[in-house]
Order: C-alpha cells, then sequence, then structure tokens
C-alpha cells in the first residue's frame, strides 16, 4: 500500500481565488464549475483546453467562474490556471465526493470534486449557481450492487441550482429520476417537459416543470429561499438541440458494448463512471468526446445567465 503522507497544513478553511472572493463579497454573480469532469470525465490533452473553455463560457455570460478542487490538501474555490493544470494534468488526482474531502485535505492529497462535493462546497461558499455536463445517478445493476451515486444524497441538502443536460444513458434514467423525486430533488427542464440523456436530447422521461429563462429559473431560486422550507437542489435539464446530438444508432451500439466490457473486465464502485465515459470517447472516435464538450459549454452559458438574473433579483 502506497504511504499516506499526512498534510503539514493545519489550516482547513476553504481557500478562494482572488476574483471569486471579490465577486462574492461584492453580491456579483458566480458560477460553480467541476473538476471532475476535467480530470477523469474528459480524456487529455483535450480536458485542460476544455477546462479554460468552460471558464470562458461563464465569463462570457456575465459571471465569474469559480473551478472546484483539491490542491496538496487545501480545498479551493476558484482554482487558478496553475491549479487548473495540475489537476488537469497530472496523475493521481483522486475523485472526491462529499464523504471524501476532510480524508484527503488530511492527507494533503490532491483531488477533483464530484457533482456532490463540488454542489456542497460551493453552497457552503455561497454560490447558488453551478454548471456540469451530467449527474451521478442509479447505475443499471443497482439492484444487485446497490451502485447510486452520492450526487443524489447530496443534491436532496444542497441549495444550489444546477445546469446539467440530464444523466447519461449509461445509468437507469428511470430509477435515477424516481430517486429524485424520492430524496425531494427539484427537476425542472430548459424549455423542454422532456429529461434530456446527455448524448441524446431525450432521454425518455417526462418532467413536470420547465423553466423558460434564466429569470424564471432565478425565480424558483428566490422562491425556495424565501419559503426556507426545501433544503435541496434545483436541477436545470438543458438538452441538447437535436440536430446537435450523438447519432442514437452509434449511441445504442456504443452503450451496450460498453455495458458488456464493464461486466467482463468486473469494474466496480467509482471507477465505473470514468471507465465508459473512456469506452465513449474511445468507441466513438470523438464524436462524443465533441458533443460532451458542447453540452458542457452550454450548459455554463446557461448557467451564467441565470447567475446573473439571481444577482440581479438580489
Ligand atoms: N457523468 C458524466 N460525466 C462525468 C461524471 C458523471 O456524464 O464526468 C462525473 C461527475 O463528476 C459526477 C461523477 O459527479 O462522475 C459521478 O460519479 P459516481 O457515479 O462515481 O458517483
Ligand atoms: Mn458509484
Amino acid at each position: 500500500m502506497r504511504p499516506v503522507r499526512w498534510s503539514a497544513v493545519s489550516d482547513f478553511q476553504i481557500r478562494y481565488g482572488a476574483e471569486v472572493a471579490e465577486a462574492l463579497r461584492a453580491g456579483r454573480p458566480v458560477v460553480a464549475c467541476e473538476s471532475t469532469i476535467v480530470s477523469h470525465g474528459l480524456p487529455r490533452p483535450d480536458n485542460l483546453r476544455v477546462a479554460r473553455e468552460i471558464e470562458a463560457a461563464v465569463r462570457a455570460g456575465g459571471a465569474v467562474p469559480a473551478t472546484i478542487g483539491m490542491v496538496g490538501g487545501a480545498l479551493v474555490v476558484g482554482l487558478d490556471d496553475a491549479q487548473l493544470a495540475r489537476l488537469a494534468t497530472s496523475d493521481g488526482v483522486a475523485k472526491l465526493s462529499v464523504r471524501d474531502l476532510a480524508v484527503a485535505a488530511a492527507t494533503g492529497a490532491d483531488g477533483a470534486t464530484t457533482v456532490a462535493a463540488t454542489s456542497a462546497v460551493a453552497a457552503a461558499a455561497g454560490i447558488r449557481v453551478f454548471a456540469t455536463g451530467g449527474l451521478g445517478g442509479v447505475h443499471r445493476e443497482a439492484a444487485q450492487t446497490f451502485d447510486e451515486s452520492a450526487d443524489l444524497t447530496a443534491l436532496s441538502r444542497t441549495p444550489i441550482a444546477v445546469v446539467c443536460a440530464g444523466v447519461k444513458s449509461i445509468l437507469d434514467v428511470g430509477a435515477t429520476l424516481e430517486r429524485l423525486e424520492t430524496l425531494g430533488v427539484a427537476v425542472v427542464g430548459y424549455r423542454s417537459r422532456r429529461f434530456p440523456g446527455f448524448f441524446v436530447t431525450d432521454g425518455g422521461f417526462d418532467l413536470d416543470w420547465s423553466v423558460d429563462s434564466p429569470e424564471q429559473a432565478a425565480a424558483v431560486l428566490a422562491a425556495r429561499a424565501a419559503h426556507g422550507v426545501q433544503p435541496g437542489a434545483l436541477i436545470v435539464a438543458n438538452p441538447l438541440p437535436a440536430d446537435e446530438q450523438l447519432d442514437p444508432d452509434l449511441h445504442d451500439r456504443t452503450l451496450a458494448e460498453g455495458l458488456a466490457r464493464l461486466a467482463a473486465e468486473r469494474v466496480t464502485g467509482k471507477a465505473v463512471t470514468p471507465f465508459l465515459l473512456a469506452h465513449f470517447h474511445s468507441a466513438t472516435e470523438g464524436a462524443s468526446l465533441a458533443v460532451n464538450v458542447r453540452i458542457i459549454l452550454r450548459n455554463a452559458a446557461l448557467a451564467a445567465r441565470i447567475a446573473v438574473a439571481a444577482a440581479t433579483a438580489g
């Protein structure tokens, strides 16, 4: 076993990038961004370029990006470019869910935060909007394996808007929606009453609610905060336009192969999601990667507009 080098850090307070700290103090719009999609969800070398493009898309929408991650045990809200590059390019970056944060900090680790951890940290920092690609959810064999992402339970107790393109079809989409209902997580489609399936526009299930503008999404956040009743997240599901989705036949073939390889290679636990994402990117020869990048950038742009609307509304 690799020896654990315990951290020399004794002050474990969250560190803020200078621009993010200033924006939060001034009440300007800030959008949280995730680091696991960069370190574990996208292949190198594209991942670092995409991480920078996500931040640029947030800026173009009028908000300050706050990419969240852990560097040498320090939990950072608003990674600088060198820190972002370190998480994108070095080996041994841990995938951190909420439960891992304190252990990783105390051991001085480098780590990338998942949707669960990014949401939790962002909310603790007073950030109200978060842009990502897809959520984790219920895996297809969950009835046997109990493999359900901690994203779902974290979102049930974290007050933040998460702009995403639904969940990938590598998951059990219907079961994921059922769990979100059970856990009390609000889900609205953005200009759609169908839950998106990430690479594909339509994930196959209806939604009860939709919003038509960033202002409407911001109004939901304002109502939730004013009521003080619901503790959980608002998921804003932003589908890709149908003419930009991954070819559905290619998608179905790739998914079937990936699931077969997963079983054959007995991949389990937190390695499952990165394994399937890597399979998609190599098996589609980059087609899924291009779609993936497009999704994230669209979500970043929408999240920025929601953050601007929320900041304007107060
Ligand atoms: N889904 C994607 N891309 C991703 C992830 C999920 O389409 O990169 C990442 C996110 O960071 C998410 C995490 O929070 O995987 C979920 O992993 P798990 O299933 O191990 O909880
Ligand atoms: Mn899992």
